[in-house]
């Protein structure tokens, strides 16, 4: 049986025991963490318990061979209660799609099976001090020298970098040629000349570690090179096409918690003898956040479903629905701060975290200025 959003049982069950693992193993220690900026150790060891690692990655690899929308089901159901476990959980794929699009048999079968249980997660390298939007500008080099490639650079904004077993970075062999010279590398901690740098203090997503990522005369055998030199950006940009709906999904989470909260609020609290929900200044609030939430909701799926169909080039689709989706979370959470009052603005109340943990969502993934500069162009042409 379909349900509303037209879910097959097989994504309905992976909703639904997302959603469990959620509310009953990830809730209970969010305020902790968030608190203490600490590593959700047992959030993350229920989710792979839960068997919910492998939705991405196809049976053969160990995974549960379902798809883009599983994935971003589940992105929602924990980022409701958890934006940065969220995170944690995304950083994964956002990891592994490289070595699922690229990778050699052997580089598969080393990773993915490992992946799909959650023994090991991954991580994705490209961002860097000079280059975050401009991507293509990247700096870290490599140099082949017989079997080996040399990496000198740094990495920045690298979430999950520091419990990573697998981390695919992304390096120039040639930076004159801009997009054409990159290449992608995949790393183990451990590495010689590989180390892990400084921790950001963050306004939110405090329990997702974003490091820095240190590479000095690091040598990487050639077997460890993802994919042909110069290849490096297709393969970033395409597991952007993935990964951008499920960060959409992600700020649905964000944005749905936040008006449940609201919606809750709104019904106790009590002035002027009757309860805020009441007034129509707090329903037209809340109206137009259900409006947000529900229109981000059906972009994502709609955009993961696509790419499920097999329809090439949801470019287009997966930027928009990152963007409205990270900015409806940001303005929902915003209210919902707005509803609660001063109460809202205490760390009393969750919504001040959601307010904190929607910002990043217009900024990581590709800040939602270049989402718009990637619909422009599809639109314009060139
Ligand atoms: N899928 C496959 N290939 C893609 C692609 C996609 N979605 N987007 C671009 N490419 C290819 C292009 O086709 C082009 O190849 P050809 O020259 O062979 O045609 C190549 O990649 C370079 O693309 P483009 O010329 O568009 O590169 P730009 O330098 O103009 O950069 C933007 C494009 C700005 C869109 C890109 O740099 C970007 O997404 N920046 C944000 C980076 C980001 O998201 N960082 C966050 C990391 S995750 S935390």
């Amino acid at each position: 049986m379909r349900d509303v959003f037209d879910l097959t049982d097989d994504q309905r069950a992976i909703r639904d025991l997302a959603r469990t693992i959620a509310r009953e193993k990830i809730a209970p220690r969010v305020a902790h963490h968030d608190e203490t900026e600490t590593y959700p150790e047992e959030a993350m060891r229920a989710i792979a318990e839960a068997g919910l690692y492998g939705v991405w990655l196809p049976e053969e690899y160990g995974g549960s061979g379902m798809d883009c929308l599983s994935l971003s089901l589940v992105e929602e159901e924990i980022a409701y209660v958890c934006a940065a476990t969220g995170t944690n959980y995304g950083s994964t794929p956002l990891g592994g799609l490289p070595i699922l699009f690229a990778g050699t048999d052997e580089q598969k079968k080393k990773y993915l099976p490992r992946l799909a249980t959650g023994e090991i997660t991954a991580a994705y390298a490209l961002s860097e001090s000079g280059a975050g939007s401009d991507a293509a500008g990247l700096r870290t080099r490599a140099v082949r020298k017989g079997d080996r490639y040399v990496l000198n650079g740094s990495k920045q904004w690298c979430s999950n970098g520091d419990h990573a077993g697998v981390l695919t970075v992304f390096a120039t062999v040639d930076p004159a040629k801009r997009a054409k010279g990159i290449t992608a590398f995949l790393i183990e901690p451990g590495m010689p000349g590989f180390a892990v740098g400084k921790k950001e203090k963050k306004m939110g997503i405090r329990a997702s570690p974003t490091v820095a990522l240190h590479f000095t005369d690091c040598e990487v055998p050639v077997e460890q090179r993802l994919g042909e030199e110069g290849e490096g950006f297709t393969i970033a940009m395409s597991t952007l096409d993935i990964t951008r709906p499920a960060t959409g999904a992600l700020a649905v989470g964000v944005a749905q918690a936040a008006l449940d909260a609201a919606v809750g609020y709104a019904k106790e609290r009590q002035q002027f003898g009757q309860p805020i929900a009441a007034f129509q200044g707090i329903q037209f609030m809340l109206a137009d956040m259900a409006m947000q939430v529900h229109a981000a909701r059906l972009m994502v799926y709609y955009c993961a479903r696509q790419y499920d169909a097999g329809l090439k080039g949801n470019t287009l689709e997966a930027s928009m629905a990152k963007c409205f989706a990270a900015d409806a979370a940001m303005k929902v959470a915003t209210d919902a701060v707005q509803v609660f009052g001063g109460y809202g603005y205490t760390r009393e109340f969750p919504v001040e975290r959601f307010m904190r943990d929607a910002k990043i969502m217009q900024i990581y993934e590709g800040t939602n200025q270049i989402q718009r500069v990637v619909v422009a162009r599809e639109l314009l042409g060139g």
